[in-house]
């Protein structure tokens, strides 16, 4: 399955073969989104496959939902499970304290419905996605396609009291037309270099009417499984 990875793809796929081995029998499986994501989709349908492992798999997105189909992972709503005996996903920047910033595959909204409904919320990531304080990657907020304009001048004037070093919005494309997430929203992303208070900034963004959902994920995340070039893996 790895063949010869580059080091960033060796850092994510021993990441993800690591937290694959805290999914036990029976549990019910929320699953991410993204390349490190990816990785723990793969190993989680070779001990469907080699193993007998049996577990029912919720996605965090469509192109999840048919990777793990396709590896043979049985796959249900989250309606269905209710809730999830663990959630693991890739995430773009994590702290000390574990607070992430997700959302750069679009897939934002899902993630953090499944990530909260779940008992316990593993991350995996490659070790360049630790940093010392969250929005070096700018942070995404979904918000609906009606009025997404005056939205983006709502955000914009609400950054200008919060404690951010950049201010920039852009509307995420796909090609020469905007990004439409899984529930047909657009993103928005702030490229706010450093946040000062994250959790001031979360709440704020979503009081806003046209804002949907953010990529902050605050006090969700129980552990960090990190991985690195030189096959490494650390747990924080
Ligand atoms: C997803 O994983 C997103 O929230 C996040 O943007 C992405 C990270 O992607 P990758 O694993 O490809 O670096 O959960």
């Amino acid at each position: 399955m790895t063949g010869d990875l580059s080091p960033i793809d060796k850092a994510k796929f021993v990441a993800a073969r690591r937290a694959a081995d805290l999914v036990e029998d029976g549990m019910r499986v929320g699953l991410g989104t993204g390349s490190t994501a990816a990785w723990l989709v793969r190993c989680l349908g070779e001990a469907v496959r080699d193993d007998g492992l049996k577990i029912r798999g919720v996605p965090t997105s469509a192109r999840t939902a048919a990777l793990a189909r396709e590896v043979g992972i049985e796959v249900i709503s989250l309606d269905e499970a209710r809730w999830l005996d663990i959630t693991i996903d890739g995430a773009d920047e994590f702290d000390a304290d574990l607070n992430l910033i997700k959302g750069g595959g679009g897939a934002l909204l899902q993630e953090k419905i499944v990530a909260t409904a779940s008992d316990r919320m593993v991350v995996i990531a490659d070790a360049g996605k630790e940093v010392e304080a969250l929005g070096a990657f700018p942070l995404p907020a979904e918000v609906i396609p009606f009025g997404w304009q005056t939205t983006r001048a709502l955000i914009e004037e609400t950054l200008v009291g919060m404690d951010v070093l950049g201010r920039d919005i852009t509307l995420r494309m796909n090609g020469d037309r905007p990004f439409v997430t899984d529930e047909g929203n657009h993103i928005l992303d702030l490229h706010l270099r450093r946040i000062g208070n994250p959790r001031q900034l979360a709440l704020v963004l979503n009081q806003l009417p046209g804002v949907v959902e953010n990529g902050l994920f605050l006090d969700i995340c129980d552990t960090v499984v990190v991985g690195h070039g030189d096959g490494r893996v650390e747990l924080r």
